[in-house]
């Protein structure tokens, strides 16, 4: 039995379109923040005497479509480790499921982390991000701790996340709707790519806004970090309602929230807003400045939920005692 731990991660620039669906190679590479908020308990044991694979999901089965990505996964494992051993799979997510909040994110790199381990492979961190990346493209960041950059690389080998250095960075998410979207992130990048005449455009961006953001963490200039931010979510947003049938994630209230990021900065608060595949908004800001943005957002949004989070640790094993610790987090962060 082996269990992991992994969070949500937050793109500064974002991976938005594959170039190969199949081993989920991104088109561009893209910069991200792991948080201390949400995490994922995943916890794969291996069952000698089944014949499927049995996914739990906070305590009920799997869905059959969530299941058989899983099954997938693991398959990927199995051939790794040359067995073909079934496994019961047993994940606690704290994040809102599909709403946006990078779940498949965390649950990709737990389960690539618990996985690797209950089958037996030595993996380091490069391995692992690459493992983790077949589930789910942005699990790939979540395996590191703090600032990732993901190399989109051109091919397995070459595309994955590892730490990059710079300033100190802190986040507050507001949750506009912790509902389950109306168009999943993967369905979504493949109409932005067939369907959005900005998605050259989009693509090209990107990578521009990538190495302009990389010399930025490079001489810790936070202005320029939060302002590529902020422009690089409003160009992908822009590439994604170009789409026919349009997808549009942002609601009023979240188009309001980048309001809100202006007004901050013209209070002197440096603060950027970024918003990923749905409509909750997450201010970017310096480490040392997430109390005041929370307290700043809070005087105002009362009916916003405001969570406060900072660099937190990449995807790792737990001991079993550990999981009792994580599953009483689980529940305080629920209720
Ligand atoms: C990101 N997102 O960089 C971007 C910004 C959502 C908006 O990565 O198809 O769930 O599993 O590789 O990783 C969401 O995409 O997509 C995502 P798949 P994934 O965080």
């Amino acid at each position: 039995m082996s269990t992991a731990v992994a969070h949500p991660n937050i793109a500064l620039i974002k991976y938005w379109g594959k170039r190969d669906d199949d081993l989920i190679l991104p088109a561009t590479g893209s910069l991200s923040l792991t948080l201390d908020v949400f995490p994922t308990t995943t916890t794969v044991t291996l069952d000698p005497h089944a014949d499927a694979d049995r996914v739990v999901f906070d305590g009920a089965p799997a869905e059959p479509r969530a299941a058989a990505r899983i099954t997938t996964f693991l398959d990927l494992v199995r051939a790794q480790a040359g067995v073909t051993t079934r496994a019961h799979v047993d994940t606690r997510n704290s994040v809102p499921t599909g709403a946006g909040l990078a779940s498949s994110a965390s649950g990709f790199a737990a389960l690539a982390v618990a996985a690797a381990d209950a089958y037996g492979l030595d993996l380091d961190e490069q391995a692992l991000s690459r493992l983790a990346r077949r589930g789910s493209g942005s699990a790939c960041r979540s395996v590191i701790a703090g600032t990732a950059i993901w190399h989109a690389g051109t091919d397995d080998a070459t595309s994955y996340a590892e730490p990059v250095a710079g300033p100190a960075l802190g986040m507050v998410i507001a949750v506009v709707d912790a509902g389950a979207k109306a168009v999943s992130s993967r369905e979504a990048m493949i109409r932005t790519r067939d369907t959005s005449p900005y998605a050259d455009a989009w693509v090209r961006s990107t990578a521009d806004d990538l190495e302009a953001v990389r010399r930025a963490f490079a001489r810790q200039d936070f202005t320029a970090i939060g302002e590529l931010t902020e422009s690089n979510a409003l160009r992908m947003h822009a590439a994604i309602m170009a789409c026919r049938p349009p997808i549009r994630y942002l609601a009023p209230r979240s188009v309001a929230l980048f309001d809100e990021a202006a007004r901050l900065r013209a209070a002197g608060l440096a603060a950027y807003a970024t918003a990923d595949a749905g409509p909750n908004v997450v201010f970017v800001c310096r480490d040392a400045d997430v109390e005041a943005v929370h307290g700043a957002l809070a005087e105002r949004f009362e009916g916003d939920r405001l969570v406060a989070a900072h660099a937190g640790p990449g995807a790792h094993l737990i001991d079993g005692a550990h999981l009792i610790d994580g599953a009483h987090v689980i529940d305080e962060v629920r209720s």
